[in-house]
């Protein structure tokens, strides 16, 4: 199954190790599409590439179409994963969002709010990893 995990990237890279350990429990039981959020590099890589943002853009919609799953570590608010989350449920998407709720920031209402998003609170990528499993075979097709 194809599994397109959303993190933060121009909205800060703190929580790139978080990202990097989450996206190695998801790549066990299926095909990460976007595992280049787990890359210490990614801006740099991002300049090597040579890639304009509308290829970003381009390509990035097209991961997330193509996608069985969505799953997002929403701890670190990007305006990027904001906006993958509403096309994902546009599109009736499985969506799981990860928090950490003893981080700084507060979780946003259209996130929260939407009926549409589980969202899993947890502390650290082990102790949410049977959920996150449970998650992606439940929707393995
Ligand atoms: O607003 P943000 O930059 O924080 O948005 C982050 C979200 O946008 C992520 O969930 C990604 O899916 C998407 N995104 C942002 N930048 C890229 C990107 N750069 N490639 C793919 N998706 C992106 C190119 C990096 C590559 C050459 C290694």
């Amino acid at each position: 199954m194809d599994v397109f995990f959303s993190g933060s990237i121009r909205g800060g890279r703190s929580d790139v190790d978080v990202y990097a350990e989450l996206i190695e429990i998801l790549d066990d039981e299926g095909t990460v599409l976007t595992d280049h959020i787990g890359m210490e590099n990614v801006e740099e890589r991002e300049r090597e590439a040579g890639l304009s943002d509308s290829d970003i853009y381009e390509q990035d919609v097209e991961w997330l179409r193509a996608a069985d799953v969505v799953v997002a570590e929403v701890t670190t608010p990007s305006l990027g994963v904001g906006y993958e989350l509403g096309r994902a449920v546009a599109w009736d998407k499985p969506v799981r969002c990860l928090y950490r709720p003893d981080a700084d920031q507060d979780l946003s209402a259209m996130v929260r709010g939407n009926d549409a998003i589980e969202v899993l609170e947890y502390h650290d990528p082990a102790g949410v990893e049977s959920q996150l499993r449970a998650f992606l075979r439940r929707h393995r097709s």
